[in-house]
């Protein structure tokens, strides 16, 4: 189904913006298919973060020097670019982080520490990255908690029949990812949510792969953190956000302590600065928060409508014609509607990594390995898959490319195909 508001993206004019698809890799035009590691920055992206060294570098916050204003307003005019994208009801409700699995364990150690209590349930899915399951294992073995599972079904969406079972009483906290990385599943997220407060217990939504890729609400779904990363959705790395609503912030303990997060510090105590910087100790990644408001406002002049519309097509088109390919297992929902941009594959005769090896040769980067969900893959029955992930400025073309490569490694790899 195309939503009615979404208009078409001209993505030849958008390539254009982005330098590095110009690139020649290994004497063919980069296809850039690695999107779910991390997503190429458009020149306006780059340009604010030159912008911020060559003119007003200065530390934020503690001066009264013109530099150290205008760096502190930049950084601060980012933050509320970055709330308003997620429809967060106040700028002081984002918290800058490294990326979303910082914003996970922000989660992990300040809430959960101070909520989880023996004998809790944290309800979670087997599709999780790594970094929305270890810190939930670590804080669970150290309260006395335990972790439940939502069941995964055979087309890789989760199996919501017996959700009320699991959803319980006993559960202090579910988190779960909105999109998944390795599947493309995009999860249910308001359904859940709603579940999961009509039994009392506190919502994380893992946004590292829906929020660069389509219209995210967090007064919508109603979760009370979302956590996702800058480096997926066009900004610089080492920036990400965690949204929280503002009655659990200002319950919470702050993670890290030091610098820039305190009010009044004596030999003896401190006390702690309001909300944000209670969570941000230390100077923070004054440019690259400036580089994700950048991002953001690129995003937000495509529309994430058309950016979520692109990407539907693309993937429909990718799964079309992997059907040609019998011999590759592909994963995930079917249906367009169900799934983001990702399509991981397998083949029992060719290593994933042959794969992406012998792809690579052709110019096209894809990823291939457990994509940090190691348990997922067992499930799967592999140890490893290759993983092609979209974003906007890949075309039909850049599709054609990657199944005429698998299909090349098919025949180099001699298992038949002709
Ligand atoms: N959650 C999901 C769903 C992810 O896909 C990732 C990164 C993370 C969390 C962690 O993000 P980070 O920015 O903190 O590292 N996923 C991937 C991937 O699929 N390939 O490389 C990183």
């Amino acid at each position: 189904m195309i939503s009615k508001t979404a208009k078409a993206l001209d993505v030849q004019a958008l390539r254009a913006d982005f330098p590095i698809l110009e690139r020649v890799v290994n004497g063919k035009p980069l296809v850039y298919l690695d999107n779910a590691a991390t997503t190429q920055k458009p020149r306006s992206v780059i340009q604010s973060l030159v912008d911020y060294y060559e003119n007003y570098n200065a530390n934020v916050h503690r001066g009264v020097h013109t530099l150290s204003m205008e760096a502190t307003d930049m950084t601060e005019a980012a933050r509320k670019r970055v709330a308003d994208f997620i429809n967060a009801p106040e700028p002081e409700t984002v918290i800058w982080t490294r990326n979303a699995t910082e914003g996970m364990n922000i989660v992990a150690h300040s809430w959960g520490r101070g909520n989880i209590e023996p004998g809790d349930e944290i309800v979670t899915t087997p599709m999780e990255h790594h970094s929305n399951l270890v810190p939930w294992q670590e804080i669970a073995s150290e309260r006395g908690a335990s972790l439940r599972f939502i069941p995964l079904s055979d087309d890789g969406t989760l199996d919501l029949s017996d959700l009320d079972a699991i959803i319980t009483e006993r559960t202090k906290l579910l988190a779960f990812t909105h999109a998944s990385n390795s599947l493309g599943t995009i999860n249910p997220a308001k359904l859940l949510t709603e579940k999961a407060h009509a039994v009392g217990a506190t919502v994380l939504v893992d946004g590292a792969q829906s929020v660069p890729h389509m219209p995210v609400d967090v007064e919508d779904i109603g979760c009370d953190f979302l956590s996702f990363s800058g480096h997926k959705m066009m900004g610089p790395t080492g920036i990400g956000a965690l949204y929280a609503k503002r009655e659990l912030l200002e319950g919470m303990e702050p993670f890290l302590t030091g610098g820039e997060m305190v009010l009044q510090v004596s030999y003896e105590k401190a006390s702690w600065a309001d909300l944000p910087w209670k969570f941000e100790a230390g100077t923070p990644n004054i440019a690259d928060s400036i580089g994700m408001g950048a991002a953001v406002d690129y995003l937000s002049a495509l529309g994430m409508e058309n950016v979520r519309e692109h990407e539907k097509r693309i993937t429909e088109y990718a799964l079309e014609r992997f059907k040609e390919i019998e011999e590759v297992d592909v994963f995930g929902p079917e249906d367009p509607e169900l799934r983001g941009g990702v399509v991981s594959f397998h083949n029992e005769d060719v290593h994933p990594h042959d794969l992406g090896t012998f792809l690579d040769q052709q110019g096209i980067a894809v990823r291939t390995g457990h994509h940090c969900t190691m348990p997922l893959m067992s499930k799967l029955g592999v140890v490893a898959t290759a993983r092609a992930s979209f974003y906007v400025y890949n075309t039909e073309q850049e599709i054609d490319a990657l199944v005429d490569g698998i299909k090349g490694a098919l025949r180099y790899f001699g298992n038949g195909l002709a």
